[in-house]
C-alpha cells in the first residue's frame, strides 16, 4: 500500500512554527514582541465576550497571536522559480505582483500564500518575497560584481532541493520526508553571521542601494521579519516603548474604523548586527549590517477592485492632508469611505462570505434578494479577510528599516511580465480569488436555504 502524504498545511504549518522558533532564538525583541501582542490580544478579548466566542466558534481563537507572515529578497531568477517550487510544497503560491520601484526600492515582488479558504483556515502563513532588479544598478562593476556573488551561491540544501523533486514527481510527501524537508528548508532563510563578500564591496554595493547589500552579500535570503496578528494594533503600537521596543513613527495602512479594511502594520527598526566581512586571504574584518526587525499587522475586510480604487484615491489625499494636518488629517481623508457592513456591500466596495443562518435554514428564502434575507435574520454576512499586502505600506517597511535614505528616486516601470518570466509561473489575480470565495459562499448559502423549502 502507497505511505499516505502528509497534507501540505500540516507542513506549512510546522514550517511555520520552525521559522518562528528560529527567529524567537535569534532575535530577542521580536520574542518580547510577541508576548506584547499576546498580552494584548488577551486583553482585548476578556472585554469583549462576544468577539472571543466568535473566534472560538469559527477556531481561530488558539492562534490569534500567530505569526502570520515573513518577507524574504532573492537574487536571481533561478531563486525565486526554486522558492516556488519549494512553497508549492506547503501549499503556497504566488498570488499578487507589487511593484516597489515606485517607492525608489529595486524590487518587485509577490506573496506565497494559501489561496482556497479551507487552507487559509488551517493556517494562513505566507511569505512576501522580493527579486532584486539588478538591471537597475547602473555601475556595470559593480553589476558584475553583484551578479558573480550571486552566481557563486546555493540558497538550498542538496536534500531541500531533493525532497521538492521527490514531492513533484510523487505528488507529495510522507511523514519523515515531510520533517525532513521543514527542518532543510528553513536552513535556506537562517542569518549568516558571516558575508560573502568583501568589506569593501559590501560599502560599494551599500552606497548604490542598501538592499542590494542585503540581498547579495549574504550565503542565503535570511528572513528579515515575522509578523503576528494584532486585535488592538494602536495599543500595541502605544505599548512598544514600555517594553523597550522602538517602533517606527506611523501605522501603515488605513485609519482605525468601525469595519476594518484592508491591512494596516507598523513595526520596530531593524537591529544592527554584528558581521564578519571575508577578504580574499581568508581575514575577516569585523563589520555591521541592519536588516532584521519585528512586525505587527491587523486585517480587515478584503476589497473589491472598486473599493480598492476608492482606497487608493483616498489614500493620496490622506497622505497629502498628513504633511498639512498631521494624523487627524489623514483619518479625515478617509470619511469618504463608507463605513458600514450594508453600505460597502450596496455599493460593491467589499467582499463578504454569505451564510444561512439557523432561521434560514428554517425557514428557507421567501425572497430572492441577499439583502433582504439578511434584513430578516436568514442570511448573515461575514467580512472575506483580506489576505494580500498593500505596497504604500510596504514601501514605507522597507523604508523605515533602511533608513530614510533609502527613499530614493524612482526607479523604473512595473515589470509584471518579466517578474513572472523569472517566478516561472503566473500570480493569480487577488481580486479573482476574492470574488470566486464570496461567489462560492452564495451558492452554498442559496443551497442550504434551498433545502429548507426541500427544492436543493
Ligand atoms: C518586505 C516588506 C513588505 C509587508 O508586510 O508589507 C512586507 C521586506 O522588507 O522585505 O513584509
Ligand atoms: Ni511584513
Amino acid at each position: 500500500m502507497a505511505k499516505p502524504f502528509v497534507s501540505p498545511d500540516v507542513i506549512r504549518a510546522d514550517f511555520a512554527r520552525s521559522m518562528s522558533e528560529m527567529y524567537r532564538a535569534e532575535v530577542p525583541l521580536y520574542g518580547t514582541l510577541i508576548d506584547l501582542v499576546a498580552a494584548i490580544n488577551a486583553e482585548h478579548l476578556a472585554q469583549r465576550p462576544g468577539l472571543r466566542a466568535a473566534l472560538e466558534a469559527s477556531g481561530d481563537l488558539d492562534r490569534v497571536s500567530e505569526e502570520r507572515h515573513g518577507a524574504i529578497r532573492v537574487g536571481t531568477a533561478s531563486e525565486l522559480s526554486m522558492l516556488r517550487r519549494l512553497f508549492a510544497v506547503m501549499g503556497m503560491y504566488p498570488v499578487s505582483y507589487y511593484d516597489l520601484s515606485v517607492a525608489g526600492i529595486p524590487v518587485h515582488s509577490t506573496a506565497f500564500r494559501p489561496v482556497d479558504e479551507a487552507a487559509l483556515k488551517a493556517n494562513p502563513f505566507r511569505v512576501f518575497t522580493s527579486l532584486l532588479r539588478l538591471e537597475l544598478i547602473e555601475d556595470v562593476a559593480l553589476r558584475t560584481a553583484a551578479e558573480e556573488a550571486l552566481a557563486a551561491r546555493d540558497i538550498f540544501t542538496p536534500r531541500a532541493r531533493a525532497l521538492v523533486a521527490e514531492a513533484e514527481a510523487k505528488g507529495g510527501l510522507g511523514p519523515k520526508e515531510a520533517e525532513r524537508f521543514v527542518a532543510e528548508a528553513v536552513e535556506t532563510f537562517r542569518w549568516h553571521a558571516t558575508a560573502t563578500v568583501p568589506v569593501e564591496t559590501y560599502g560599494a554595493l551599500s552606497a548604490e542601494h542598501r538592499l542590494i547589500a542585503d540581498v547579495v552579500s549574504f550565503r542565503g535570503p535570511h528572513i528579515n521579519h515575522l509578523t503576528p496578528r494584532t486585535l488592538d494594533i494602536d495599543a500595541v503600537q502605544a505599548a512598544m516603548p514600555d517594553r523597550g521596543i522602538d517602533p517606527k513613527e506611523t501605522i501603515e495602512g488605513p485609519p482605525a474604523r468601525a469595519v476594518p479594511i484592508l491591512l494596516r502594520q507598523t513595526s520596530f527598526k531593524a537591529l544592527e548586527e554584528e558581521i564578519g566581512f571575508p577578504d580574499a586571504e581568508g581575514r575577516v574584518t569585523p563589520g555591521t549590517h541592519t536588516a532584521r526587525f519585528g512586525e505587527i499587522e491587523a486585517r480587515g475586510i478584503a476589497l473589491t477592485r472598486k473599493g480598492r480604487a476608492l482606497y487608493d484615491r483616498l489614500l493620496v489625499q490622506a497622505m497629502a492632508a498628513r504633511k498639512d494636518r498631521g494624523a487627524v488629517g489623514f483619518k479625515a481623508a478617509f470619511a469618504d469611505f463608507p463605513d458600514d457592513p450594508t453600505t460597502l456591500r450596496a455599493e460593491g466596495l467589499a467582499y463578504f462570505d454569505y451564510r444561512a443562518t439557523d432561521k434560514g435554514r428554517r425557514e428557507g428564502p421567501p425572497e430572492e434578494d441577499l439583502e433582504a434575507l439578511i434584513a430578516k435574520g436568514c442570511v448573515a454576512a461575514y467580512p472575506i479577510v483580506y489576505e494580500d499586502f498593500l505596497p504604500v505600506s510596504a514601501a514605507g517597511i522597507f523604508q523605515s528599516n533602511l533608513g530614510d535614505s533609502a527613499a530614493g528616486e524612482a526607479y523604473a516601470a512595473p515589470s509584471k511580465a518579466r517578474f513572472e518570466a523569472a517566478l516561472g509561473a503566473e500570480v493569480y489575480d487577488e481580486f479573482a480569488l476574492y470574488g470566486a470565495a464570496e461567489a462560492r459562499s452564495i451558492e452554498r448559502c442559496r443551497a442550504d436555504l434551498g433545502q429548507a423549502l426541500g427544492v436543493a
